[in-house]
């Protein structure tokens, strides 16, 4: 086993003082006013979560406890045949807030081979399940099915303290985490390659096993190690982060939580918009004959779409006002990897034409580019054209950002969660008082 574990126990030792104090001593301390948008418009920019596995800077983008995308890719060990960083190793940073060592990811590598095979009856539920399922919908049944393993209803029906309920969750996500990848292989393999299973290799670290699961060569071993750290973690308010805390603050298990979190990234406007983008390309391609539009025909697509009342994918972001560092990247992994590709040429002309469009259209307070413009193209490029597919992507790397924050919010006690809703008529009462 690792040491991670131990790790873990001594950093939340040390921080729990700090909530401690925070909330007795500087409790009543306000961090500003809820306006009427706000609690009509999806509490925007409301600051009411605490988190300190990742932070978004609206034009900076992501940091991971506290490093920036391009410091997470230099600095983490990355695998000798690779040039992405391991993501045993960004599961530690996570979850730790420190860089481990090469020795210290080989021993999670190890320790995940231990955690990681699915009980047989998940595959049950999964071949039982009609063919035109989605695959968002398998993947949240799957991990759902799995809740009677969850060490944390173990323990806490046996009468546990709450000083320790981290530790059974902790084994709850790293089980989760360990398997994550083994389902989505087997539901790929399963719904588009006719039940043909590959099946896992235990000499393999997780980015470059899931590539061998999927069937696809290199460097897609490095494109998943890539993909599963872009996802993982956008901090706390997005609608799957949320929605993980959120309903593991009812002190429901991690897979209650994961699942549900895998179902609100399903959604168009939040996870699913990269199937969206790619909809959208093959949409304009089909009109184009397979012609590359230039930006002139490209402009007139976007506002088409635009001018019958849709969103352009891709594009915009509630927090974010420029581009989003994981488009940019991914767009670097384009240009080395894939620089020809037809569909990475729509995606450039996209990133020419769309800001300044969207600036003339006044809406979007954001006209840039967010995580899920890029994504797909690289998928296609690999064969990987199943587009329904891509979201389940998206929800492997999430997991590790929503399952490191469940285990904290375990550690630090946070409460279940329950803010206040007010009627219309109250508000008008508030809002014509005040005129
Ligand atoms: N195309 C067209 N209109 C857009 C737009 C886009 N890409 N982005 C925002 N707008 C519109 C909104 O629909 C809204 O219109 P209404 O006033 O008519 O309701 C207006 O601009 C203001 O929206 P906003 O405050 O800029 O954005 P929100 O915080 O409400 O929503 C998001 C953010 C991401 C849902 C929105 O930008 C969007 O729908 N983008 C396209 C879908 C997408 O790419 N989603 C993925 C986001 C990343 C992720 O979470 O995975």
């Amino acid at each position: 086993m690792s040491d991670l574990k131990n790790k873990l126990r001594e950093k939340i030792e040390g921080w729990r003082p700090r909530t401690v104090k925070l909330l007795k001593e500087y409790g009543d301390v306000s961090l500003g006013d809820v306006k009427i948008s706000q609690a009509i418009g999806g509490m925007r920019g409301v600051k009411c979560l605490v988190t300190d596995i990742s932070y978004l800077d609206p034009f900076e983008g992501i940091r991971f406890r506290g490093y920036t995308i391009p410091e997470v890719l230099e600095k983490l060990p990355k695998p000798e045949d690779g040039e992405v960083p391991l993501v045993e190793g960004f599961i530690y940073l996570l979850l730790t807030g420190d860089l481990p060592t090469g020795s210290d990811v080989n021993a999670i590598a190890e320790e995940f081979n231990t955690r990681k095979e699915v009980p047989k009856y998940v595959f049950d539920v999964l071949n039982a399940m009609p063919e035109d399922t989605h695959p968002m919908v398998m993947l949240s049944a799957a991990v759902v099915s799995m809740q009677r393993e969850s060490e944390f209803v173990k323990m806490y029906n046996k009468g546990m303290s709450k000083m320790v309920y981290w530790e059974p969750t902790y084994e709850d996500a790293l089980n989760l985490l360990a398997r994550l990848p083994e389902i989505g292989a087997y539901i790929y393999r399963k719904k588009y390659k006719g039940g043909d299973i590959i099946p896992s290799d235990p000499s393999l670290d997780m980015g470059a096993n899931f590539a061998h699961m999927m069937g696809i060569d290199k460097p897609y071993d490095d494109m998943s190690r890539l993909y599963f750290i872009l996802h993982s973690d956008h901090e706390s308010g997005n609608v799957s982060a949320h929605t993980g805390h959120l309903v593991a603050s009812a002190l429901s298990d991690p897979y209650y939580a994961t699942s549900a979190m895998i179902n609100g990234l399903a959604g168009p406007l939040h996870g699913l918009a990269n199937q969206e983008v790619l909809r959208w390309i093959q949409g304009v391609m089909d009109k184009m004959g397979g012609k590359t539009p230039d930006k002139e025909e490209m402009k007139k697509f976007v506002w088409d779409t635009l001018n019958s009342g849709q969103v352009i994918p891709g594009y915009g972001h509630a927090v974010l006002r420029k581009t989003d560092p994981r488009y940019t990247a991914q767009r670097e992994f384009c240009l080395k990897h894939l620089p020809d590709d037809p569909i990475f040429e729509y995606v450039n002309t996209l990133y020419e034409v769309v800001p300044d469009i969207l600036k003339e259209h006044g809406k979007a307070k954001n006209p840039w580019p967010n995580v899920d413009a890029q994504s797909g193209v690289i998928q296609w490029h690999y064969g990987l054209r199943e587009y329904d597919y891509y979201t389940v992507l998206f929800s492997i790397g999430r997991a590790i950002g929503v399952l490191s924050n469940i285990v904290w919010d375990r550690a630090l006690g946070y409460p279940i969660e329950r803010p206040k809703s007010l009627t219309t008529a109250m508000l008008e009462e508030i809002a014509f008082g005040k005129k």
